[in-house]
């Protein structure tokens, strides 16, 4: 009789997080996540998902951090995973530059403290336990499109630098302790999951409240910037895939496709029935020191060896998180209309 897999995600609360424990569950996976600490309830994606605890539900979720090696290190030995995913950051670029130690810290450090702590894990167990590491285009920075896995990494923020920084000490444990540890590299991928400071969600949810007149201008910042934008839910299926493969390799994930950021505008203004040039303008906070100009990928090693292709098209993701977004939209409206004071979200930008 086969056992039930059990998975230990790092970032489960996050956009990926969300999508790779419905992928998981649904292959009847035990699945263990690694939240923080916060003093409000940071679930959200999650909690459709989620059972009590009492009564025994696939999903599990534990508390630790990046920062914490002691505790990652405990909560492995404790949950003996078949497949570690390593997703947990301080992902958004723009705040990398303000805070670049702290993001060098979980994103490059807390990698490693998770990759010490698997690799004591694995030796202690006597088993082969997977680690999948959650590396990024913005590694390739100012590299000239199209980037493969022989494109020389050019990081042109505190963030990037450091996801290089976890992506080579992967392959330093790889190669010196025989580790099964795989680098994804993964391009842009967006959902109606997506946090609300990432541009392509920032648009669709200012689009929606400005179409109900909830809101009346949407501030941005470099219009020209391109990017390979595909579907959270295509990505992480490579991930799975990634660590069902006979051995660990790194990958580039990508749908091959680049759009300008002024382009995802256009199109999601016209699915929402909303005239951009009437409403968008520029504010300097949202430009970078060093910007990251074109990135489109090239994922034709993933297609061969893993047999993965993106399903979802730039079109239908976008008229996605359009249309759910006009729906949340709607919903602030009626809560708004019946006497519910509804704050603005957010204090800080991206
Ligand atoms: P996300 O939505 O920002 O989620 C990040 C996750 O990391 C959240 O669960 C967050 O927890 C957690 N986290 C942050 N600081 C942590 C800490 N100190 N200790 C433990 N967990 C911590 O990011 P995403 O879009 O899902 O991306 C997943 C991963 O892929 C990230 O590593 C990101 O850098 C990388 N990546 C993303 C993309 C993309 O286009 N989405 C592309 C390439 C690579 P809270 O909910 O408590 O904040
Ligand atoms: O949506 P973004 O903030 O994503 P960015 O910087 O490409 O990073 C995301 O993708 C990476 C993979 O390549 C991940 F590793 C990373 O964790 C994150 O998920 O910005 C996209 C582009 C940039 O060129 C930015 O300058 O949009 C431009 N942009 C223009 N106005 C804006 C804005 N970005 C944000 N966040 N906010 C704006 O107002």
């Amino acid at each position: 009789m086969a056992t039930t897999k059990k998975a230990f995600i790092c970032g489960i609360t996050g956009q990926d997080g969300s999508y790779l424990t419905e992928l998981l569950l649904g292959k009847g996976y035990e699945v263990h996540g690694m939240i923080r600490r916060t003093s409000t309830f940071n679930t959200d994606r999650l909690d459709h998902l989620y059972e009590d605890p009492h009564e025994s539900g696939a999903l599990r979720l534990h508390y630790g951090d990046l920062a914490n090696a002691a505790r990652m290190r405990r909560l492995l030995g404790e949950i003996h995973p078949d497949e570690i995913y390593n997703l947990g950051a301080q992902s958004h670029v723009r705040v990398s530059f303000d805070q670049a130690e702290y993001t060098a810290d979980i994103v490059a450090t807390g990698a490693l403290r998770l990759m010490e702590a698997f690799r004591d894990y694995a030796q202690e167990s006597g088993t082969r336990p997977r680690f999948y590491q959650a590396g990024s285009s913005e590694m390739f920075g100012a590299s000239a499109p199209p980037q493969n896995e022989a494109t020389p990494f050019y990081p042109r923020s505190p963030y990037a630098v450091s996801k290089v920084a976890a992506h080579w000490y992967g392959i330093n444990q790889r190669e010196a302790y025989g580790l099964f540890i795989s680098n994804g590299i993964l391009f842009n991928h967006e959902s109606p999951r997506r946090g609300e400071t990432f541009v392509t969600r920032k648009i669709t949810r200012a689009l929606g409240r400005i179409k109900l007149g909830l809101q009346e201008k949407l501030y941005l910042g470099n219009l020209d910037a391109r990017r390979d934008w595909g579907h959270a839910a295509d990505y992480v299926r490579a991930m799975w895939m990634m660590l069902q493969h006979e051995t660990p390799d790194d990958f580039v994930v990508a749908t091959g496709d680049s759009h300008s950021v002024r382009e995802f505008l256009e199109m999601a203004a016209d699915i929402a029935g909303v005239d951009w040039k009437k409403c968008v303008e520029k504010d300097p906070r949202y430009f970078r020191p060093t910007e990251v100009d074109a990135l489109e990928g090239d994922a034709s090693k993933a297609r061969r060896m893993l047999g993965w292709k993106p399903e979802i098209s730039f079109a239908s993701l976008v008229r996605s998180m359009v249309e759910h977004d006009l729906e949340l939209a709607q919903q602030e409206l009626t809560l708004t209309k019946a006497g519910h004071r509804v704050a603005p979200r957010g204090g800080a930008h991206g």
